[in-house]
């Protein structure tokens, strides 16, 4: 037996986990953790463990590409070569370009975090379009806009290992990030507090000192009563506050319309516990851990910029147990700086025509955080021409008939396009509705080099072995097709200007100073940095400081100071209210599944079997629904239903419902109904309202009705 032990990276998840992958007879025998690894610091889950071999061995892999044969949707293909499937490709993709123009053709993937994201981008734009689609609107998309905004880029950066309190808001760490939980059980043992602010009751909940749980989507008013408080006390850096953010008077009015009596208005939480939470998180250093629960909604960047505001008049921004502002090696280049970088650009007149600047300047086009289009605006052009025709879209990275909202209409809107292409690991219900399915390469099989903020380090990701079958990695095939089209005049510019993912990755390091084969002996590489180490530069807006009052907000007649803005349920008249009488949490996590991958693999289906929606037990009487059983799940602004099992348990409020995402059955033979029937995002809508910076729908706070199922 020889056993070869190569460090790696997983990025089954945005937990990043450093790995150790051990090989036997060149096939991976073990997966495990990293013990070595700065960001994850010996953290790993069964995902890492079980799900990706998998994944990467699992007998329905699809393993060459596919050409349908039957119509859209009807699950009939024939094998092809790459050569044809590249070839038809580039045929369709050159005619759509000729007759309606680069415009009308799209990328998606999933984030700009991996190299398929900026892979994408420039590939869309070496034909001329600047259209591409992320799904940051549905993740993690409100926190950016609001670091970026405010000058705070924080996002992974929270170190619980230094801090005295934790302030967690919307997260749960216990199922999403085993390093996070890791280090809060440490924070805990050691003597230190843990505020939680979440509706829910949940392993967070449990750890808890103070929790507060709010009226879904109200948070904001808390973090704005706490630094109310804070200053009231004198209990703020008044220092940090003098030297580095602009426009602390104004910001001072506003919080001080939110006095505990007030927040607990409009939260339900009482006004004790605020004042009890900004006692303890006033007594710092304190670290702010935002999850999902408070991003993705109508007012997510106005939530995330009552806590970004509250970080830094507290002193706790870029301080030792508090958040940490990102940082990179110097010479490093990230997936945003190749996305921005101005020699990867479109001229200026085409950006600005990518779908949705008009209306989200600051999230599409020229000035977006990653230029990317306006989803549900994407969606709307497919079915209506509007402001101008899609008719081609090549998929990767993405799973859009089951994560966008709405399945219905993304299926609606797919089949109506002239040719789709998409490229996965497995048949899953996007790629049903695609002409061509191509063969995509495994984490286990790919090399990447890959920023980690919660480290901060570079991290590498090993390929332990050779590609399965004809499958390649998002590069490889972009540079094929690069090539198909160019041969057909179809490339306005190559903005792919690499021979291989190497080239590309050496090309990320650039004068970074850290090389590949360091990399690859220890699988991460750490980099000097410094804390606190305030000057010109360290504020990323136009008045260099940290912006309580947002001077691009305003010239955008946006409201530049954080606010509480009532969530949209609220506006419900009488009608609609009584129609749909409770709230709608989706996106909880499962340790199982990452979003709508695994789905097909035995022990999480064993683990897993389910949808579960959680219902109050009062609730659960009042609207007949028993225990295990099946639930009619319908929002206001959709037609279309899905179905889940009933959860009574006392872990949501009153008059709330929460479930997960990602749901749908490989196994029913009928990709329409798997992809709808147990999917919560077969009844949701993904039309407005929308946050008015991010564009963000509401994934939660969304009216609804439960009924037992026939
Ligand atoms: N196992 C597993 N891990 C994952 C993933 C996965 O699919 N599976 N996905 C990864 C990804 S991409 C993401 S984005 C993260 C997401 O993981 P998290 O950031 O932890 O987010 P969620 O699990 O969606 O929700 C966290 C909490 O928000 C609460 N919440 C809901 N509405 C509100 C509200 O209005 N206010 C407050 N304060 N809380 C609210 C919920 O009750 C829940 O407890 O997980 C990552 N990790
Ligand atoms: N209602 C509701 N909707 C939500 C959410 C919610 O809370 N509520 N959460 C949102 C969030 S936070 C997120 S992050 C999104 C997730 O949305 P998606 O990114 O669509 O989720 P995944 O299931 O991870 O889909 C990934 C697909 O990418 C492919 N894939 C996996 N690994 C690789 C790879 O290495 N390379 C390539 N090219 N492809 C790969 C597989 O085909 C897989 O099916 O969903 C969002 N949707
Ligand atoms: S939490 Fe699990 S799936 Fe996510 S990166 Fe870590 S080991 Fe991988
Ligand atoms: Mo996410």
């Amino acid at each position: 037996m020889n056993d070869i032990v190569h460090p790696s990276q997983c990025w089954e998840c945005n937990a990043y986990c450093g790995s150790l992958i051990t090989m036997r007879d060149g096939k991976v025998a073990k997966i495990g953790p990293n013990p070595e690894h700065p960001g994850s610091k010996g953290a790993f889950c069964v995902k890492g463990i079980r799900a990706v071999r998998e994944w990467t061995e699992n007998e329905n892999r699809l393993l060459h590409p596919m050409r349908r044969v039957g119509s859209r949707g009807s699950g009939e293909w024939e094998q092809i070569s790459w050569d044809d499937a590249l070839d038809e490709m580039a045929d369709q993709l050159a005619a759509v370009q000729s007759e309606h123009g680069p415009h009308a053709i799209i990328g998606a993937v999933s984030g700009a975090a991996f190299s398929r994201g900026a892979v994408m981008a420039l590939l869309m734009r070496s034909i001329g379009s600047p259209n591409w689609m992320i799904n940051q609107d549905l993740c993690g998309g409100c926190q950016a806009l609001s670091e970026k905004l405010t000058g705070t880029p924080m996002k992974n950066g929270e170190d619980i290992d230094n801090a005295r309190t934790a302030m967690l808001v919307g997260r749960n760490p216990y199922a999403a990030d085993p390093g996070q939980w890791q280090s809060l059980k440490a924070l805990k043992t050691r003597g230190g507090r843990i505020i939680v602010i979440d509706p829910m009751q949940g392993p967070a909940s449990g750890l808890a000192d103070i929790w507060l749980r709010p009226r879904p989507g109200t948070d904001a008013a808390l973090a704005l009563s706490v630094a109310h408080m804070l200053i009231s006390w004198g209990k703020y850096d008044t220092g940090f506050v003098a030297d580095w953010c602009h426009g602390f008077n104004a910001y001072k009015e506003r919080v001080d319309r939110y006095p505990p009596s007030v927040a607990s208005e409009l939260t339900g939480v009482p006004a004790e516990t605020i004042i009890e939470a900004a006692e303890t998180y006033a007594d710092g250093p304190s670290v702010f851990v935002p999850g999902h629960g408070i991003d993705a909604f109508s007012a997510g960047v106005q939530t995330f910029r009552a806590f970004d505001c509250l970080v830094a008049i507290s002193g706790n921004l870029d301080r030792l147990g508090g958040n940490r502002m990102a940082k990179k090696p110097k010479g490093f280049r990230n997936y945003l700086d190749l996305i921005h970088d101005p020699q990867f650009r479109l001229p200026l007149d085409v950006e600005k025509r990518t779908i949705g600047a008009d209306r989200f300047p600051l999230w599409a086009g020229p000035e977006g955080w990653q230029t990317a289009c306006h989803n549900p605006s994407v969606i709307e052009a497919m079915l209506t021409g509007n402001p101008y025709p899609i008719r081609a879209m090549y998929v990767s990275g993405v799973n859009i008939v089951v994560t966008y909202p709405d399945a219905a209409r993304t299926i609606e809107a797919m089949k109506s396009l002239e040719f789709v292409a998409v490229a996965t690991q497995n048949m899953n219900p996007t790629a049903a509705y695609a002409d061509i399915v191509l063969p995509k390469t495994t984490t286990l099989e790919e090399e990447e080099v890959q920023l980690i903020g919660s480290g901060p380090c570079i991290a590498y990701t090993h390929p332990v072995q050779e590609s399965r079958g004809e499958t390649r990695s998002d590069l490889e095939i972009a540079l094929a097709l690069r090539d198909k089209l160019g041969e057909r005049n179809a490339l306005i510019q190559d903005f792919l200007p690499w021979t291989d993912q190497r080239a590309f990755n050496e090309y990320l390091l650039g004068d970074s100073g850290i090389d590949i084969e360091t990399l690859r002996a220890e699988g991460f590489q750490t980099f000097p940095y410094d804390l606190g180490a305030f000057g010109d530069d360290s504020f990323a807006t136009s008045t260099g400081k940290v912006e309580l009052y947002s001077e691009r907000l305003d010239a955008l007649g946006l409201d530049p100071l954080p606010d509480y803005v009532a969530p949209s349920a609220d506006a419900a008249d009488a009608a609609e209210s009584t129609a749909f009488p409770l709230l709608l949490l989706t996106g909880l996590r499962e340790k199982t599944y990452h979003h709508s991958r695994f789905r097909d693999q035995a022990w999480a289906r064993k683990v897993s079997p389910d949808p579960l929606i959680h219902i109050h037990p009062e609730t659960a009487s009042e609207h007949a629904i028993a225990d295990g059983k099946w639930v009619t799940v319908h929002t206001s602004g959709t037609n279309t239903g899905c179905r889940a099992k009933a959860q009574v348990s006392e872990a949501v409020p009153k008059g709330v419902v929460a479930t997960g995402m990602g749901w749908w059955d490989p196994f029913s033979g009928d990709t329409e109904r798997g992809a709808r029937d147990i999917n919560i995002n077969g009844a949701m809508s993904y039309g407005g309202p929308w946050d008015p910076v991010t564009g963000s729908p509401d994934s939660r706070g969304r009216r609804c009705k439960l009924a037992p199922a026939a």
